[in-house]
């Protein structure tokens, strides 16, 4: 079979940067070392070698609201490979019939004929009954040990705290990573109402209904609920100090919860909301919304201290036309922004560049934290012998501005539109093949990537559990005969 070598680049991993050529055998790093030979040769001269970025959060073709996500899992695979992502995760959603099984199944089949690199899948548990119950374990059996639970989307998606009690008890016992959207639903639909009913239509009445105190709340309440079931827990889109506070404290008492902000939410603020033109506006609408710059240097010190972990997109596209059913109604604006080609461009540029991150803590945040808290590490998110080639020539030189006349999305707007970057993928592998080079813009096979199943994690994951203690309760002894008179 040929073998290729990444030639005279710099390896930057996790925890550490050096000059190495890397050797790619049967879809595998085969060999990391000095002046290593192959059949062919692909230049990484003046670039960091890196793990090919993971995006954890999308929503492909997802309806809702409504609607369908216009990105499609062909558009969204090969838009990310162009950005240096060679791998994202996608939030199934049960059907009509409500079967996790079947939804899994379906999600196959829109997406095997169609991704350019390689997939996985979290499932979204919007209710509670038996068959939920029982049909978890095929999800994980099925490769997907993460569930997914809405806080909000009242009298659509949100579950009520009993049903997240449960399902995360069911989490512990399975071995699988639980995640909220943390925003107070049932407060989020009043303030709604509220702002709608003194005439505030528009997209500013998005930010105003869904304040971070709702957030900082409700993801306060799922670390309880998380805790007391005996489960991490995986906070997906955190966009405020108040989440991260939540987080920061739960961390330093012992507990596994994770925090995941969005490129958008470190780079976009919430003055888009107010801005003249309706589209403009509404392009920006999602859950939560962009919040203030205070905001904005919660989440970089949390990337830098190692509070926050990741850092995802939860790019859910819906066109201008799509965005305009809400015209009259900024609650029945379809929630979602794109950023799957965007997420390591920009934020190479906004926290490499600025001194903000390491390329190292860049590596860990876009690719290796990902990897490790969704168990597929080391063959996704390393570079290592052994692991999926998936790998990409970052050029810390090419300079681009972002926008929708040349990005790959099927969006027909770009909500990093005119934004300058300082580094974008040279040449992005998906297990040893090149699916971007830089300046040649030809598309992979559809068809071509794979889904990857997700293991369960070993029972240590549950550990540091409250529960545990709470079913086994010690009896205390009483005299009944020495109760006070008059009791
Ligand atoms: N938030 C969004 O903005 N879009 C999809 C789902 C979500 O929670
Ligand atoms: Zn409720
Ligand atoms: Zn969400
Ligand atoms: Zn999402």
């Amino acid at each position: 079979m040929t073998t290729k070598v990444i030639k005279n680049g710099t390896v930057c991993t996790a925890d550490r940067t050096w000059k190495a050529d890397v050797l790619i055998e049967d879809e595998k790093i085969k060999q990391i070392g000095e002046d290593l030979s192959g059949d062919e040769y692909i230049d990484a001269e003046g670039a960091y070698v890196i793990p090919g970025g993971i995006d954890p959060h999308t929503h492909l073709e997802m309806p809702f609201m409504g609607t369908t996500a216009a990105e499609t899992f062909e558009t969204g695979t090969w838009a990310a490979a162009c950005g240096g992502t060679t791998m994202l995760v996608d939030f199934c959603l049960p059907g009509a019939d409500g079967s996790i099984k079947n939804a899994i199944n379906e999600w196959h089949r829109k997406s095997a004929p169609q991704i350019c690199a390689d997939i996985g899948y979290h499932m979204a548990i919007t209710g509670w009954n038996e068959s939920i119950f029982n049909e978890m374990k095929d999800a994980v059996d099925m490769g997907v040990n993460s569930f997914k639970h809405f806080m909000a989307y009242k009298g659509a998606l949100m579950i009520e705290d009993d049903e997240m009690f449960a399902s995360f008890k069911r989490c512990a016992e399975l071995g699988a990573l639980p995640m909220v959207h943390a925003e107070n639903g049932d407060l989020v639909a009043e303030l709604q109402e509220k702002y709608f009913n003194q005439g505030i239509t528009g997209p500013e009445g998005h930010a105003y209904s869904r304040p971070p105190e709702l957030e900082g709340e409700a993801a306060n309440r799922a670390i309880t609920i998380a805790d007391t079931a005996g489960v991490p827990l995986y906070i997906v889109h955190v966009s405020c100090e108040q989440a991260h506070e939540a987080i920061r404290r739960a961390r330093q008492k012992g507990m596994r919860v994770y925090g995941e902000p969005l490129a958008q939410f470190l780079t976009l603020d919430e003055g888009e909301y107010f801005n003249k033109d309706w589209d403009h506006a509404a392009r920006r609408v999602m859950s939560p919304p962009f919040r203030s710059k205070d905001h904005q240097d919660s989440l970089w010190a949390g990337l830098q201290a190692g509070s926050l972990q990741v850092v995802a997109t939860d790019h859910a596209a819906f066109n201008t036309e799509q965005k305009r059913a809400g015209r009259d109604d900024f609650r029945i604006i379809p929630n979602g922004s794109n950023g799957l080609e965007e997420r390591m461009p920009v934020l190479w540029t906004e926290g490499v560049e600025t001194g903000r991150l390491t390329p190292n803590e860049f590596v860990a945040v876009t690719s290796t934290n990902v990897a490790k808290i969704l168990n597929i590490y080391p063959k996704k998110g390393a570079i290592v012998e052994g692991a999926d080639a998936d790998i990409v020539v970052w050029d810390p030189k090419i300079t681009k501005t972002i926008s929708a006349s040349n990005h790959h999305s099927i969006l027909d707007y770009n909500v990093f539109e005119s934004f300058e970057v300082t580094a974008n993928s040279r040449y992005t592998l998906s297990r040893g093949e090149v699916i971007w080079a830089w300046g040649q813009n030809s598309q992979p096979q559809p068809g071509r990537g794979r889904f990857v199943p997700r293991p369960a994690f070993p029972s240590a994951h549950t550990a540091l559990s409250k529960w545990k203690e709470l079913t086994a309760p010690k009896m205390i002894e009483r005299d009944p005969m020495n109760i006070p008179a008059g009791i």
